[in-house]
């Protein structure tokens, strides 16, 4: 009687299921019974602002859809590092990612315009220049050539360094210092002519690699850094706020063009709306998060604005041999809608 009782409690429970998610995903307009599923990766984990702001994407896509678009969230590289999960965009096979434009200028080179060290003064002027000239959308339609659709930019925030040698206060101090780097080659570049030896790993990599002591330490906004719990392995952070590389919403294009132009409008939407609260949100967690980590024991270095010129200086003459490659227009560009934002 017992396992018939548990057969019959089993169907119930597959019944009530079914009904449930034809519920979630009945829209009257839908034409297909079944929803279509984004699957969305990150590499950062679900306590970052970042898979917040996701989870808001999520909510607004599926209610403007009438659940038409089903959003799957997923973080920490559980879907693979920011490469592999491009690649997967391009194939079709995973349709949602937000990497950094370091890691996408390995796709489209015009992207490590962000790279280049100390191009944005401020947050204010990066908000002015991402989301509102022509250049930051310019940029955003090179992506479908490489099989992906760039709906918005987000903020990751002014990138510092942490180490486990020495507080870095001024441009020697990089000497001989291992730190990990995206796998960008202007990135090595410049912290290569800083006298560091830049070593590019996956972002998931790099908690083990300075708790094994492979590499002295790493740059991060202050969010990551304390949410990934670095300063249990690192000891000096350094406000050297040396790069302003932006997140980036991609979409798979195997999936856009199976969009109707409605669905498109509201995936597009959405990345916008959810921007507004990541920015919000990082924001506020760079503030918090710098406490926390002086709470936690981290030594924090200022780095006056002498020391970045002096660190932009030695830099330079190494980013301008990117200039090809990233396009001297597009660099101009920037560069002329970062004075127009002041
Ligand atoms: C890095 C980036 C990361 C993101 C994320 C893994 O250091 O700053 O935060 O690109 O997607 O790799």
């Amino acid at each position: 009687f017992l396992s018939v009782f548990m057969v019959v409690a089993l169907f119930t429970a597959v019944l009530a299921g079914c009904g449930s998610s034809e519920k979630a995903s009945g829209g009257e307009e839908k034409k297909s019974g079944k929803a279509r599923v984004i699957r969305a990766g990150i590499g950062l984990n679900d306590k970052h602002p970042q898979y917040l702001a996701l989870l808001k994407f999520k909510e607004i896509v599926e209610k403007e859809s009438n659940g038409s678009i089903k959003v799957e969230t997923y973080h920490s590289s559980q879907l693979g590092d920011d490469r592999a999960m491009m690649e997967a965009l391009q194939l079709g096979t995973q349709q949602m990612t937000i990497p950094s434009t370091a890691p996408i200028a390995n796709f489209v080179p015009e992207f490590s315009v962000y790279d280049i060290p100390f191009i944005f003064p401020s947050e204010e002027v990066a908000d002015k220049v991402l989301l509102e000239s022509d250049v930051a959308k310019e940029l955003l339609d090179k992506l479908p050539a490489q099989g992906m659709v760039g709906l918005a930019y987000w903020e990751n925030g002014f990138r510092d360094l942490t180490n486990d040698k020495v507080s870095v206060a001024t441009a020697k101090d990089f000497k001989n210092l291992k730190i990990r780097t995206m796998e960008n080659q202007l990135h090595i570049a410049a912290f290569k002519a800083l006298g560091a030896n830049p070593t590019p790993m996956a972002f998931a990599e790099v908690f083990t690699a300075m708790q094994q002591g492979t590499i002295d330490g790493q740059e991060n906004p202050i969010a990551t850094i304390y949410l990934q719990k670095y300063n249990e392995v690192q000891k000096h952070l350094s406000l050297t706020h040396h790069v302003y590389s932006p997140f980036v919403v991609l979409l798979s294009k195997v999936f856009w063009d199976e969009s109707s132009k409605e669905e498109q409008d509201i995936m597009t939407k959405a990345a916008q709306e959810a921007g507004e609260y990541e920015r919000k949100l990082i924001r506020e967690a760079n503030v918090q998060n710098l406490e926390d980590l002086k709470k936690a024991g981290m030594t924090v270095t200022e780095v006056t604005p002498e020391a970045r010129e002096e660190m932009k200086a030695i830099t330079d003459p190494a980013v301008e041999k990117f200039a090809d490659k990233i396009g001297k227009e597009t660099i101009e560009k920037v560069k002329k809608a970062v004075e127009d934002a002041q």
